[in-house]
């Protein structure tokens, strides 16, 4: 039986500044995920607002939207089994503080808001979010 999931993956601007592509991608590679797709793109803050959506009541919500538009950023989709819970394990917890060992936040993070790297939360959204950059 196949469990075999994609979910959306975008590394983030501080992380494509600090020219961390590679290195996250190489993390990616190492624990199993098949980038199935990628792109480097810059999206206007009105994108940020609509792909964020679901935190428009957090306080943080504008912050959020104007720092994910504020420079180049490297949407991927990711394969392998489990990848949304996968995905999720190997970005490690929200704030880099209190991500664990080996984790790409805990290694790369630099902040809660400069955490590098997005990674969709549930099998549900990851489809969501992959059609909403790769919709073709
Ligand atoms: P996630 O990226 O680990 O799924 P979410 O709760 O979905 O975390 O939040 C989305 C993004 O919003 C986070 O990656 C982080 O950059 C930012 N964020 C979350 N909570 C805070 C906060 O309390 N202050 C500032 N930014 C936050
Ligand atoms: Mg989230």
């Amino acid at each position: 039986m196949s469990n075999v999931e994609q979910t959306l993956s975008i590394i983030k601007p501080d992380a494509v500044e600090r020219n961390l592509e590679n290195n996250i991608k190489e993390m990616f590679k190492n624990n199993g995920f098949s980038i199935l797709k990628e792109k480097k793109i810059q999206i206007e803050k009105s994108e940020a607002e609509k792909f964020y959506k679901v935190h428009e009541t957090k306080p943080f919500y504008n912050d959020l939207c104007a720092y994910l538009s504020s420079g180049p950023i490297i949407v991927m989709v990711l394969e392998k089994s489990n990848a949304v819970l996968a995905n999720r394990e190997l970005m490690g917890a929200t704030n880099p503080i209190d991500a664990e060992e080996g984790t790409i936040r805990k290694k790369y993070g630099i902040s809660i808001d400069k955490n590098s790297v997005h990674g969709s939360d549930s099998i549900e959204n990851a489809k969501i979010e992959i059609n909403f950059f790769f919709e073709d």
